[in-house]
């Protein structure tokens, strides 16, 4: 019999050269907490939460040589020579040709919205994400889900749940025509899905269709590094690639992106929009002096884009991504071990429970993982976001809510600030609310904002 290799860990890339103390609450201090904060986990203060895995987004830790770089920041309002080695960073490992900064992902979205979607414009894209979506509505348009339905299925263990389904496309653009279809809006390493990548394969195959209609793609490649990560790990022919080199061929098969610097690129803000095509890009680096600042500056300080370029280039590492991907796989296994359920194959940023299957006694309209989110934090002090009806929002025409299929509630890890130690405690508190999910009563949502209203909306228990 052949000898299996024996299991290696993925230990962090790096030691630890200062820490930030955490406060440990009590229960009746977490009680007090929650209720203030309407049942809404976006509304805690951050000194009441233990563990944080709200978000990935800008709560990542810098590295020494990114602190270095805050200290070169040229701080000249126009022509800083950081954005210029932000600028070659992107052209360099990114391949696009032009860039735009912005003060983070969403104010990309709402530049490239702007441009290219016209009143009455559909724009299909790999699921929803919030602000992705609500920029595309903003400016006429309206999106269209075409990912494959198993990124819909918790279980299913396909391991590209972020492909599209090319067939879906083909019939949108007989529907509306290929005139109605500004872009195609990618996102790598999906979201709402769970961190989910997109196959190289099934983007080539994109590309040819859309080309062949004359459709752009735009990347939201927020996540982008995270995706070529598991495309190394899972594609036929990409084991000996790099993660560079996979995340370089990734952008070379569409036409322009925008990030959230926040999250893949190791910043505590920052973002920008990346086209190839000069007339957009004109057009880009015009709207930005509108809504940002300069266009080599807008919305970052110097000192902010330093750190993004040096960013960008911890990203690609592979060491890094072994780790990163490694410490969401440890937890994500701990909670299958124990029974939890949770969305298969673990993905990119963070372990999403699967709130429907946790709590299955609570109906949709009674915001299972938004109750989950709540019971978690009582539980331990632990942060997490919901993914679900709340924050699916309501359909624009008819004022009823989106009901997604995935009802999730995101264990989010920030890179590099967490031990292994923070995610056992993670998993034991995840253990402990799931032995009492029976006792478990859902929420009444009491104020609704008008705009992406899981950041703001409060709840009350149901009770009686
Ligand atoms: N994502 C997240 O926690 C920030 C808060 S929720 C809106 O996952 C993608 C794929 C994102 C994303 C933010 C943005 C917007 C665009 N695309 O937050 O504006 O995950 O930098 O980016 C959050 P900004």
């Amino acid at each position: 019999m052949e000898a299996q290799p024996r299991k290696r860990s993925w230990a962090e890339p790096f030691k630890i050269k200062m820490v930030e103390l955490v406060k440990m609450t009590s229960l009746e201090e977490r009680e007090a907490a929650i209720i203030e904060a309407g049942f809404n986990t976006f509304l805690l203060k951050s000194k009441d939460v233990y563990i944080d895995l709200l978000t990935d987004s800008g709560t990542s830790a810098m590295s020494d040589r990114q602190w270095a770089g805050m200290m070169m920041g040229d701080e000249s309002y126009a022509g800083s020579e950081n954005f210029y080695h932000l600028e070659k960073t992107i052209q360099d490992y990114y391949g696009y040709k032009h860039v735009v900064p912005t003060h983070q992902g969403r104010a990309a979205e709402h530049i490239i919205s702007q441009i290219l979607i016209k009143s009455g414009d559909v724009i299909p894209g790999n699921m929803y994400f919030t602000t992705t979506k609500l920029h595309q509505e903003l400016a006429g348009g309206q999106f269209a889900d075409i990912i494959i339905d198993e990124a819909h299925d918790p279980e299913s263990e396909h391991p590209f749940k972020g492909d599209v389904d090319l067939n879906r496309l083909q019939a949108l653009i007989e529907k509306h025509g290929a005139d109605k279809i500004p872009y195609v809006c990618i996102a790598t390493a999906v979201n709402m899905a769970g961190g989910q990548p997109i196959s190289l394969g099934n983007l080539r195959e994109l590309r040819e269709l859309t080309q062949k209609h004359g459709i752009m793609i735009i990347h939201d490649m927020t996540r982008v590094a995270e995706n070529a990560y598991f495309i190394k790990q899972r594609e036929k022919g990409y084991q000996d690639k790099s993660t560079a080199e996979i995340v370089k061929e990734i952008c070379s098969l569409t036409d322009g992106a925008t990030m959230s610097a926040k999250k893949d690129a190791l910043v505590n803000i920052g973002g920008f929009l990346a086209v190839n095509d000069e007339e957009i890009f004109d057009k880009a680096r015009n709207m930005v002096v509108v809504y940002e600042g300069l266009h080599t500056y807008g919305g970052m300080a110097g000192r902010d884009m330093e750190a993004l370029a040096i960013g960008i280039k911890e990203s690609i590492l592979d060491d890094h991504q072994r780790a990163r991907i490694g410490q969401v796989q440890y937890l994500g296994d701990k909670l299958i071990a124990m029974g939890v359920p949770v969305v298969r194959p673990i993905g990119s940023h963070g372990v999403f429970l699967d709130a429907k299957k946790f709590l299955p006694h609570l109906s949709q309209d009674e915001f299972p993982a938004q109750t989950l989110a709540a019971e978690l934090y009582l539980d331990s002090g632990v942060r997490a976001m919901e993914r679900g009806v709340v924050s699916a929002g309501r359909n624009s025409e008819t004022g009823q809510h989106n009901y997604p299929k995935l009802e999730l509630v995101r264990l989010t890890i920030p890179r590099r600030v967490y031990t292994q130690a923070h995610m056992d405690v993670v998993a034991e508190s995840v253990e402990e609310v799931y032995l009492k999910r029976e006792k478990i009563r859902g929420l009444r949502m009491v104020y609704e904002p008008e705009y992406l209203r899981f950041f703001q909306a409060r709840f009350e228990r149901i009770v009686g």
